[in-house]
């Protein structure tokens, strides 16, 4: 059996190392050449709604740096990158009319990433919403359903080929429970009748998007979910019952629904006389065949029963726990955790980790451009040791994705917290790789097996 301490195992042959992002996070330029606004510009220019009242008109301006950004990743050795693409920069009004500008922006994205050796994983949404459609009620609106797929239609027939490996949804548990239920994150709603619709089209658009990519894709598409583990603060039957509750709402409603075509019965009591009756046809839509999972982790919970809207669930913080800026324990044993479950409930899906990462205070850039990020840099290796241990255990995890390949807009946090693994001075927009981007270039030069070696600390 390899160990996670042995210095020779590598990864898997064919093993796809890179790195991710999103469109609203590092764009800027959200209204250029013809694209309609998002709901997360309009956020953003909501007095309140954003640390220091942050937004993401300019972000890291890959919209007009995107070719030196490609040339970082080539120079970190990365093989893949996985973007997102922003709805409205393509059809500003959501549906209809194709803003030609707009998909230019992405194709010579994918053009440049591929002569530079580089494998495009694109995500179709990561939050950005027209605000066209929010304006016709968004997510709670049957017919997104259609909009989405017909998104992903003009995509699928302008870049598939170049794009081999496409994303539906980015971590729809955010966009709800973030969106609908809590209000942090746009649209800012606070409903728990809005959620479980907002949850059932978001499902049912992705089952659409995939169906409209069987009829012209050639290649592969699957669902990206964060996975938080949950583990039970004591051993009562309450705390039991609330960890079922909490890794129901947070970690099966979604796989469940896309690969078993159900939603847990937890949420029915989560719910309450909230949770609606759907009809068999819209499992038959979410319910398709996918070629991969992502899973998106970046910590885990203990878990106890606690009067809370509307989990009664509260999450526990360990006396002995280390924690990151965002507030987040650092646990990869979760991450093995998880991804044996995944495997067991599921079927051994190819899988691959599509976000890992930890944002942590980096201090300022050093003489010789030096910035050092121990944190960040046992927490990467500590993480990639995890997935080894789950290849060993049979899971088939294809590839790891680091969040983020550049600090950027976290956010309603927005700049004020960094998860780069290269720094980015928003004053001058220089781009600075972190000791952490050395560090994971020399892993994937490797395939993993420098994993092994001594900390540079
Ligand atoms: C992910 N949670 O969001 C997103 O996909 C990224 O865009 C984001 O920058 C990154 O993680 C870091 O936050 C998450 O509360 C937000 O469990 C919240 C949670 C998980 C993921």
């Amino acid at each position: 059996m390899p160990n996670s301490a042995t210095a020779s195992a590598r990864f898997p042959d064919g093993f796809l190392w890179g790195a991710a992002t999103a469109a609203h996070q590092i764009e800027g330029s959200p209204l250029a050449d013809g694209a309609g606004p998002s709901i997360w510009t309009r956020f953003a220019h909501t007095p309140g709604m954003i640390v220091n009242g942050d937004t993401g008109d300019i972000a890291c301006d890959h919209y007009h740096r995107w070719k030196q950004d490609v040339a970082l990743m080539r120079e970190l050795g990365l093989k893949a990158y996985r973007f997102s693409t922003s709805w409205s920069r393509i059809l500003p009004e959501g549906t209809g009319r194709v803003n030609q500008a707009g998909l230019d922006f992405y194709s010579r994205l994918v053009d440049e990433l591929l002569e530079n050796g580089i494998e495009p994983l694109l995500t179709l949404y990561h939050w950005d919403l027209p605000a066209a459609l929010d304006d016709r009620g968004g997510w709670l609106n049957r017919d997104i359903a259609q909009w989405f797929a017909e998104y992903g239609d003009v995509l699928y027939r302008a870049l598939d080929g170049r794009v081999k490996k496409w994303v539906t949804l980015n971590e729809p548990w955010v966009v709800t429970d973030g969106g609908y239920l809590h209000g942090a994150l746009a649209p800012g709603h606070r409903s728990k009748y809005e959620t479980p619709i907002a949850t059932h089209n978001l499902m049912r658009a992705h089952g659409a998007a995939v169906q409209a990519y069987r009829a012209t894709g050639k290649h592969e598409i699957g669902l990206v979910v964060n996975i938080e583990p949950k583990y039970p603060a004591s051993d009562s039957a309450d705390d039991a019952a609330a960890v079922k509750r909490a890794h129901a709402y947070m970690n099966e409603q979604y796989l469940d629904a896309a690969l078993l075509g159900r939603y847990p019965p937890e949420l029915k009591d989560i719910f309450g006389d909230a949770w609606p009756q759907w009809p068999q046809e819209d499992f038959d839509l979410i319910r398709q065949k996918l070629d991969f999972i992502g899973i998106n982790y970046y910590t885990r919970s203990v878990t106890k029963a606690a009067q809370s809207y509307p989990l009664d669930a509260a999450v526990v913080k360990q006396p002995l726990g280390t924690y990151t800026e965002t507030g987040w324990e650092v646990f990869p044993q979760g991450l093995v955790d998880l991804l044996v479950w995944a495997k067991d409930r599921y079927g051994n899906i190819p899988t691959y980790i599509t976000e890992n990462g930890a944002a942590f205070f980096d201090p300022p850039v050093a003489e010789g451009g030096r910035i050092r990020d121990p944190l960040r840099i046992d927490y990467l290796q500590k993480h990639l040791g995890a997935i080894r241990q789950a290849i060993a255990a049979g899971c088939d995890i294809r590839g790891y994705m680091v969040w983020s390949l550049l600090d950027n807009m976290e956010w309603s946090l927005g700049y004020s917290k960094r998860f780069g693994i290269v720094h980015v001075n928003y004053g001058t927009q220089e781009r600075t790789p972190k000791d952490s981007a050395h560090y994971y270039s020399k892993i994937v030069a490797s395939n993993g097996a420098s994993l092994g070696e001594p900390l540079p600390y």
